[in-house]
């Protein structure tokens, strides 16, 4: 009598019921990272790394909105995500005007729904040396990568206490911690925004809002293009080799590294993680930085 069969079935059934733990166990698991159903609005992502940050939301699941300064950069962002089969929600606004965002957040809310996710990303920057960089200048870095995530933090939170909870992810900087030449003004911004994150953490967590930031490292996009720029004899610009033998990854980051994070910290599984940076930089930060050869 062949006693093979019956152990054979005895061993599917036992398997099948182990994996279907396991199965349920991963559907779990990926559940806490899931952002199924929730508005996402990642400000001045039509390209860089908001754009990268509104692809992965995607993915998990957000519905994505964006803005950009004037129609027409509105719709190449609507073709570059509709590329990527993504059907975002573009507006034209200038985060810097207070009435302008009150205007977005109520047809966002009207036609998107209440924003659950906030990513405060829209940054310029003016590489100018402090003693030559006009009070103007130094004012309008101030107004777009610090007093933009104030009012639009202000203008979201309201729904988001009301709907029982949110997350606002406010996009650092490693010049949230360290200064260099010519950023004054850039690092007196990103360093504010930090603190602003602390005090958003602070006053709404208790409404279960979490508030944290991300602090990415020299990623490759139009922002720092400059600093990667070859040199007239095709050498690599200075700042670039700089940069890269300071980086223990040994390259400069890409905006999709910040996907991954970004989704992280919009989503349930960091419902108790509040008023921190999250530093996506490649290590630079922990590393005294190579010997030169
Ligand atoms: P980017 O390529 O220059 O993109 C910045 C985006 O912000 C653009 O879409 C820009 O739109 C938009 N924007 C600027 N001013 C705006 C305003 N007043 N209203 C609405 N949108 C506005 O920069 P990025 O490298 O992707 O950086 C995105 C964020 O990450 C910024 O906050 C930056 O400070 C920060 N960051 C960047 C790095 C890096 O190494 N790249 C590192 C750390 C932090 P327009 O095209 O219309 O100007
Ligand atoms: C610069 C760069 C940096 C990066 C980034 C580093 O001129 O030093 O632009 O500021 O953009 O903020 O985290």
């Amino acid at each position: 009598m062949c006693y093979c069969i019956p152990i054979i079935k005895l061993y599917t059934i036992i398997n099948n019921v182990c994996n279907r733990g396991k199965e349920k166990n991963q559907m779990d698991y990926t559940k806490n990272y899931s952002l199924e159903g929730k508005v996402a609005w990642i400000t001045g992502a039509s390209y860089g790394i908001g754009f990268s940050i509104a692809k992965a939301m995607a993915e998990a699941g957000g519905k994505i909105v964006f803005n950009d300064i004037r129609q027409d950069l509105v719709d190449k962002g609507m073709a570059a995500y509709e590329a990527e089969g993504i059907q975002a929600h573009g507006y034209v606004c200038d985060v810097t005007d207070e009435n302008a965002v009150n205007q977005t957040v109520e047809t966002i809310e009207k036609e998107v729904g209440p924003v659950d996710i906030l990513v405060n990303n829209a940054g310029i920057i003016k590489r100018i040396p402090m003693i030559e960089m006009s009070a103007a200048d130094f004012r309008q870095v101030i107004d777009v990568d610090l007093n933009a995530p104030f009012i639009v933090s202000k203008a979201v939170i309201p729904a988001m206490i009301k709907k029982g909870g949110g997350k606002i992810i406010n996009i650092c900087s490693m010049m949230s911690e360290f200064g260099r030449e010519t950023v004054s003004a850039y690092a007196a911004a990103k360093g504010g925004l930090k603190m602003l994150t602390r005090n958003i953490a602070s006053e709404y967590g208790e409404y279960n809002i979490q508030c944290n930031g991300i602090g990415p490292g020299y990623i490759a996009t139009p922002q720092t293009a400059p600093l990667r720029e070859k040199q007239p004899d095709g050498s690599r610009h200075p700042f670039d080799q700089f940069i890269v033998s300071k980086t223990p990854a040994g390259r400069w980051g890409e905006a999709s590294d910040l996907g991954g994070p970004a989704v992280f910290l919009a989503s349930a599984a960091s419902d108790f993680v509040n008023g921190q940076i999250l530093y996506v930089d490649g290590g630079i930060q922990a590393y005294i930085g190579k010997q030169p050869s």
